[in-house]
């Protein structure tokens, strides 16, 4: 029996044991640990199928129908599956299917929209923001003057107020919402009132939170947005890749941007993983998953928080949460090294106004579209937060060692990837 979602696993054991041997070893790490990091989740084996298939050997540069290759009939079919999936799914009323990830989609939009010099309005970094929206080490940060907002220091959620009053100051071009360590849910109604009344683009970065709107779970940016980038590999469960919605008078613009705009080949077998993908969203199953995760994640920061830790804005409506540990005398940094040798996988993370550096930080940031994948539930939840607690408290290896035991007796009773 086979271990491994591969065609030809054996074939690879025979000529590259030792990359073989890598993937075992993950697919081992990835069944036997806690896998918090809230960016990531187990996609099916019917998406890993589509992933390592011949598509990938295929260049299919431009869109279906008017390639500039030859032998294009085959992805083209697969990739007008995924766009139509896609405005399906979302309402939306154009989809580009093609970036090859969540910056490269973001790279797209800037494309499409701006000009270098050009001032965008974006949610800042240390408030929970992302590298392609501004950061002065990205290419948004170098190429663009970026205006930031943040979060309320009262309730720690977005600053409406600051935000409109930096939008009428500095006529933006363009402004984003969206963020990678924001707990709350964004009012896209008021931004897109905003935008109106600057004459800006609106722009969702969803990455985070695209696969709880897919299954219906929290309220859709789609209806208010010119345009809409994402990753598809974070609560939506697809391939590793992005994708981008827009309104149909942008379009043009977002394909044109797409390609030949900043790649040139799409990756077709992740275009076709991304289809797969889209058609299991659709499903009520995936619905059920999506509202589970969110429950899952407030009972697992109410449960850290009866750990003595404080959940930033108060707790969460989405698949993460942002603990604020300054209680436990540690930081971010040794928090997330004791975890990991506790075989808890998770992330340090920036608290709004943190005073410790990005490097170091007083948070972690924990999800769970991983656990719920496996079918975890409130009990494992709180079960989760009393062995994170223990990892963070002590710097014993032995503690450790008895935690990893407990995490992998856990684990065990929730399979993933089994032959
Ligand atoms: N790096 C991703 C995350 O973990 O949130 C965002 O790109």
């Amino acid at each position: 029996m086979s271990t491994f979602y591969g065609p030809d696993f054996e074939a690879l054991t025979a000529q590259d044991p030792e990359i073989a041997a890598v993937l075992l070893s993950e697919l081992k790490r990835q069944q036997t640990n806690l896998q918090l990091i809230a960016s990531e989740n187990f996609t099916s084996p019917a998406v890993l199928a589509t992933m390592g298939s011949t598509l990938s050997n295929k260049y299919a540069e431009g869109y279906p129908g008017k390639r500039y290759y030859g032998g294009c009939e085959e992805v083209d079919k697969a990739e007008s599956l995924a766009i139509e999936r896609a405005k399906s799914l979302f309402g939306a009323e154009h989809a580009n299917v093609q970036p090859h990830s969540g910056a490269s989609a973001n790279i797209a939009v800037y494309q499409a929209f701006t000009k270098p010099g050009d001032t965008i309005l974006a949610m800042s970094l240390p408030h929970g923001g992302h590298l392609t929206h501004g950061s002065a080490v990205n290419f948004s940060g170098k190429w663009f003057n970026v205006e930031s907002y943040g979060v309320r220091a009262d309730n720690e959620l977005i600053d409406y107020d600051e935000l409109r009053e930096k939008a009428v100051a500095t006529k933006p071009k363009m402004i984003c919402s969206g963020a990678t360590a924001y707990p709350s849910l964004i009012d896209f109604e008021k931004i897109r009132a905003i935008c109106d009344e600057v004459g800006a683009i609106m722009w969702v970065d969803a990455a985070h939170f695209i696969g709880l709107v897919a299954g219906k779970a929290i309220p859709s940016p789609v209806p208010y947005a010119d345009v809409v980038s994402f990753t598809t590999h974070k609560v939506l469960r697809g391939p590793r890749g992005g994708m981008i919605l827009a309104k149909a008078e942008h379009g043009a613009a977002i394909d044109k941007a797409v390609f030949p705009g900043i790649q040139g080949g799409p990756i077709m077998s992740a275009v076709a993983g991304k289809a797969v993908a889209l058609a299991e969203c659709a499903t009520l199953g995936y619905q059920k998953y999506a509202k589970d995760v969110i429950v899952n994640a407030q009972a697992l920061a109410a449960s850290l928080e009866a750990e003595g830790m404080r959940a930033v804005s108060g707790g969460t409506q989405t698949h993460l949460a942002l603990m604020d540990i300054r209680s436990t005398g540690v930081t971010g940094k040794v928090a997330d090294e004791r975890c990991g040798q506790a075989g808890i996988v998770m992330n340090k993370n920036s608290i709004p106004n943190d005073p410790e550096k990005p490097g170091i930080t007083s948070g972690i940031r924990v999800g769970t579209p991983a656990t719920t994948t496996q079918g975890m539930g409130v009990p494992e939840m709180k079960q989760i937060a009393t062995l994170i607690s223990r990892a963070i408290a002590s710097d014993e290896p032995s503690v450790h060692a008895q935690i990893k035991t407990e995490v992998h007796a856990l684990t065990a009773r929730f399979p993933i990837y089994q032959a």
